[in-house]
């Protein structure tokens, strides 16, 4: 507890530092308020490592960090481990941020986690978990995710809770066949999903692909390919943290 007050107290004075270096997009909003949604730089690895990534500062408050989009079907997601570990695409646009990243952005806060998605017909509905965190490479970057609060998207993503990352050149899932493979993404797959988002986009739901969609089960089915979904994650602060265990 006083290593926590230590902490506390040493914060404002690194946000008014000159070196002030942002981990993530609630640092930039806490910064600057005013700032819009866009496409930021963020240093979750340190001053060396500067990272792009596009922050949502309008949904439901902002101050969100995107580190999955998928919208219009322009960037390819059935790539290695080597590519899901690094992170690839436009952040202008769709795009995977990387597990190191996410990793580094779930180690220092504690987040929580919402997904964003639309239909082809209007509909737009949301999942959102009280917590989200993942473990390093060595532990095969393992999901640990907290409690569904209903958006009108239903939980599909809790079945991946405690599952390890896994891509088509790496099977770490606990099924006996290959889920990236049969399911065409990289994921944390169990044996296999409830939702499947960097699997293949489809410019319309009438041309989706049995099995191999972007979806989200208990919304649309896991044959309807989503017009869009995004992943998003936010710092919570320790207090509504015991609240909400309480
Ligand atoms: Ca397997």
């Amino acid at each position: 507890m006083k290593v926590f007050l230590l902490l506390s107290l040493l914060a404002p004075v690194a946000v008014l530092s000159q070196f002030y270096l942002p981990q993530d997009c609630d640092d930039i909003y806490q910064h600057d308020n005013t700032k819009p949604s866009g496409v930021y730089t963020i240093y979750p690895g340190g001053p060396t490592t500067p990272l792009h990534v596009y922050c949502d500062m309008n949904t439901d408050g902002g101050r969100w960090t995107v580190f999955q989009r998928r919208m219009d079907g322009t960037e390819n997601f059935y790539r290695p481990w080597a590519h899901y570990k690094s992170g690839f695409g436009n952040v202008a646009g769709e795009y995977w941020l990387g597990l190191d990243n996410i990793f580094l952005l779930t180690m220092r806060k504690k987040n929580e986690l919402r997904v964003d998605m639309e239909d082809f017909e209007g509909g737009k509905v949301y999942a959102k978990y009280t917590s989200f965190s993942i473990d390093p490479e060595n532990y095969g970057y393992t999901l640990r995710l907290g409690s569904y609060v209903d958006g009108g998207a239903g939980d599909s993503m809790s079945y991946s809770n405690g599952m390890k990352f896994s891509t088509y050149d790496k099977d770490q899932d606990t099924w006996g066949d290959h889920c990236a493979r049969r399911f065409m993404g990289g994921f944390w797959y169990g044996a296999c999903m409830h939702a499947n988002p960097n699997a293949l986009y489809a410019p319309h739901p009438a041309t989706s692909f049995t099995d191999v969609s972007v979806s989200w089960l208990h919304w649309k089915g896991a044959n309807y390919s989503l017009k869009s979904i995004t992943f998003k994650i936010r710092s919570v602060s320790d207090a509504v943290a015991v609240q909400e265990q309480e």
